[in-house]
């Protein structure tokens, strides 16, 4: 006998949305969770995370982006909960840069709404960054901020009021797939499914040891500055922001407390060698160069910290996301780890996940992803 038709291992966020989706399939699903859905041990957590559609890291990812961004909407439908404020976002940086080039291609290839301004143009629509004179910005309407914790919370409780069922605070220590199915081991428990979800992020080559993921862990640091003039900064006049460069972005989000503005680096962090082992303190040097980098950019902040946060990513050799089956493991779905930029796909991974574990063709081109390609 078994337990149900599928297991989704992690509520993340990516596996709190396959959770959502498979429940909505009117599946048998079964979801287990190391914490509690919507903690901040892992990378779905910081009460803000950016939506963006023209996007530097591939022209490819626009339809997925715009099926995300419907399905957002879908869950908001569905729950009455507000998850994803479109507030606009402007990309900036050096003429040149290729994420900057690679925007301003998936704006054309998609007609996605937008505009570009030369940086003294940029200032005068937006007082509040300090863009240089020889940076561009490509401002584009579809973007904005999704609320990791509360998105996470509620696709979960979305799919246990459709039928799941959730299993809190127990950490999966094995899987052992076979020909007719997958034995799961939680504690002194085991469980046996069809199929499973992996989609435990940092975690996954810690169960999965045997795939030689070659993901690596990086630690960063997320910090909120107090405005000077925080009516400058409520959502409605100061759009998501992403200052690109090579090697390490800087980016930051309207204030959802009328007094404090989220920024932080993208990339740049120190490595880690296990999830539970990310250094949760923070440190003097954390705050230095991003403080230097909010009075470069945003002098209406006073450039003194007040309230910082760690998180993490798993990244990937080519920065592309991981999903597909498991190479080698059958009745097993691999979906993450999600290389930094993944939270604002979640529904959209979550969906292809699902599809992907009840044998259907994935609605969308996932080439890209191929577990595989790290062979
Ligand atoms: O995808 O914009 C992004 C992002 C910012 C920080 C992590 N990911």
């Amino acid at each position: 006998a078994v337990d149900a038709d599928i297991a989704v291992i992690g509520l993340g966020s990516m596996g709190s949305f396959a959770f959502w989706q498979l429940a909505s399939m009117g599946k048998s699903v079964i979801g287990f969770d190391r914490f509690r859905p919507g903690h901040d041990n892992g990378a779905g957590h910081g009460e803000t995370r950016i939506f963006r559609t023209a996007y530097g890291e591939g022209v490819a990812y626009v339809p997925l982006l715009q099926a995300a961004r419907e399905l957002w909407r879908k869950l908001e439908a569905e729950t009455s909960v507000e998850l994803y404020v479109e507030t606009g976002g402007t990309m900036f940086g050096p003429k040149d840069d290729n994420f900057i080039t690679t925007v301003q291609e998936s704006v054309q290839q998609y007609q996605l709404p937008h505009k570009v301004y030369e940086g003294p143009e940029a200032k005068k629509e937006y007082p509040q960054i300090n863009f240089q004179d020889n940076q561009v910005a490509v401002f584009e309407e579809l973007a904005g901020f999704v609320k990791p914790e509360l998105a996470i919370e509620t696709a979960v409780k979305r799919g246990e009021d459709l039928g799941g069922t959730v299993y809190t605070n127990s950490p999966v220590t094995r899987i052992e797939p076979d020909d007719d199915g997958v034995s799961i081991m939680c504690g002194d428990k085991q469980f046996r499914v069809k199929k499973v979800i992996v989609a435990s992020g940092g975690w996954t080559s810690k169960l999965l040891p045997q795939l030689n993921l070659p993901v690596s862990l990086e630690r960063q640091v997320l910090v909120w500055y107090k405005a000077r003039n925080p009516e400058l900064f409520t959502p409605d006049k100061f759009p998501i922001f992403s200052r690109v460069s090579k090697g390490r972005g800087f980016y930051g989000f309207p204030s959802l407390d009328g007094e404090t503005v989220k920024v932080a680096f993208h990339h740049g962090g120190v490595t880690a060698d296990h999830p539970d082992h990310i250094d949760r303190e923070i440190h003097e040097s954390d705050l230095l160069a991003l403080t230097e980098k909010v009075k470069k950019y945003l002098p209406n902040l006073i450039p003194e910290p007040v309230k910082a946060k760690t998180c993490f990513y798993t990244n990937t050799p080519d920065e592309h996301f991981v999903l597909g089956p498991a190479p080698g493991l059958q009745h097993v779905t691999l979906l993450g780890p999600m290389a930094g930029h993944g939270f604002k796909f979640a529904p959209i991974m979550g969906e292809i996940a699902a599809e992907l574990a009840t044998d259907k063709t994935p609605s969308l081109d996932i080439k890209m992803f191929d577990p595989n390609r790290f062979q």
